[in-house]
């Protein structure tokens, strides 16, 4: 394959590693129109309580906390199942996952991942456990479902919380159920560059339904039946996020639909290619969401280093993301408080990582152009 000549760069349009969906604006405008008619913006209203209803059936019936977006889901999170000291987690994540839980003064021990998926290594986790664990805060990285069975069963033996970070797996299930069945918590984000999104958004599930006064209150500001009865923080989503959810969700299949083919047509295309390998959602249990097409180049079989691959395809028009470089361990912010060493698995991914292309607007002519560009970069 050979490489494109570079007046003809001009002629294709700029790729991007996420866009958002826009549904059909009269979708969008007959919520609006409601918010016109009842000047509800915020604090539930209507549109509020009608995208939770949707949603908890989406979830097959667990109780939902719609939330301003999914750092602030999370931040919740903690608060009400009362994290303390350490919370196990991956450092193979973006920066919210760790963030949120320094920001609220907990240590974060960072546990190595497995090779095949890039979530956390279950193996490795009660080696990290000490008196001062409280939580563990794994990742469906890319919407990969971790070993949930068996990262709870550590978690039940030992006595601790686990909160799901499932910002990428919206619509993922395991055996026919929802992946939120896993855990204390799952958190979703709706972020404009999720596969579904409310513009910015998240989302707290969760089964135990005792709960469900505190999650509420936590995000509007301790308030509970008209009392100041908790302390909280706030993190509401408000009507416009949940109209665009009510005009989003319909179309979860469609989007799904699209995003297996570009999915399916990427791996087609790339898997030869030596150096190449494509993060395959492998697990036969597994529905999948295609949430990102997340490649590794080994720099050795490749002839190129993925930071060079990076820059090729920029100069292509196709902007990829390195989802996710650094690893946090070695991010300026944490300079000197961890070793990036002890998660060797994790940092070698981060190393590798390329997220290409893909959306709802992606056409599978967009998708092969990507891949000849590979194909005509390997300099092996
Ligand atoms: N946990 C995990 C594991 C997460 O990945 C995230 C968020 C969170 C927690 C926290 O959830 P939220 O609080 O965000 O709900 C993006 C997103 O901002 C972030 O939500 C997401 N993860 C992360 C993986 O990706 P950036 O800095 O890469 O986004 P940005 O603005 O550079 O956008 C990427 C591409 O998307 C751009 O090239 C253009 C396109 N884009 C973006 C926006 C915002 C559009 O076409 N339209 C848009 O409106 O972080």
């Amino acid at each position: 394959m050979t490489r494109e000549p570079s007046n003809m760069l001009h002629l294709h349009p700029r790729l991007f590693v996420a866009r958002p969906y826009l549904p059909p604006r009269q979708e969008f405008d007959k919520y609006l129109d409601e918010i016109w008619d009842n000047r509800i913006l915020t604090n539930y209203g209507l549109l509020h309580e009608r995208f939770r209803a949707e949603l908890s059936q989406f979830f097959d019936g667990a109780n939902v906390t719609l939330t301003a977006n999914g750092h602030l889901a999370l931040d919740i999170a903690l608060h009400v199942l009362d994290a303390k000291g350490e919370v196990i987690t991956t450092p193979f994540t973006f920066a919210s996952t760790t963030h949120v839980l320094t920001w609220n003064g907990l240590t974060p021990v960072f546990c190595d991942i497995k090779e095949n998926d890039l979530t956390l290594d279950p193996d490795k986790i009660e080696a990290l456990i000490t008196e001062k664990t409280s939580a563990i805060m794994p990742v469906h990285v890319y919407g990969h479902f971790c070993d949930a069975e068996k990262i709870d069963a550590i978690a039940e033996k030992h006595g601790l919380r686990v909160i799901y970070d499932a910002a990428h797996a919206f619509g993922v299930r395991v055996d026919g159920k929802s992946i939120a069945s896993f855990g204390d918590v799952s958190m979703f984000s709706f972020h404009a560059t999720k596969l579904f999104h409310t513009i910015e958004g998240g989302a707290l599930v969760y089964k135990n339904s005792d709960l469900c006064d505190l999650y509420e209150a936590s995000e509007n500001f301790g308030f509970c039946k008209g009392e100041h009865v908790y302390i909280g923080t706030n993190a509401k989503m408000n009507e416009f996020q949940a109209a665009m959810g009510l005009a989003v969700l319909p179309e979860f299949d469609t989007l799904i639909k699209e995003r297996k083919e570009l999915t399916a047509r990427y791996t087609e295309h790339l898997s030869d290619i030596k150096g190449v390998r494509c993060l395959a959602n492998e697990n036969p249990r597994v529905t999948h969401n295609y949430a990102y097409m997340p490649i590794l180049i080994n720099a050795n079989s490749f002839g190129r280093t993925r930071d060079n691959l990076f820059q090729e395809l920029a100069k292509h028009n196709i902007n990829c993301r390195k989802y996710f470089y650094p690893l946090i361990s070695d991010y300026k912010a944490y300079h000197g408080q961890f070793d990036s060493g002890l998660t060797p698995i994790a940092a070698k991914a981060a190393d590798e990582v390329l997220c290409l292309p893909i959306y709802n607007g992606l056409s599978i002519n967009d998708a092969d152009r990507v891949c000849n560009i590979i194909r005509g970069l390997y300099n092996g």
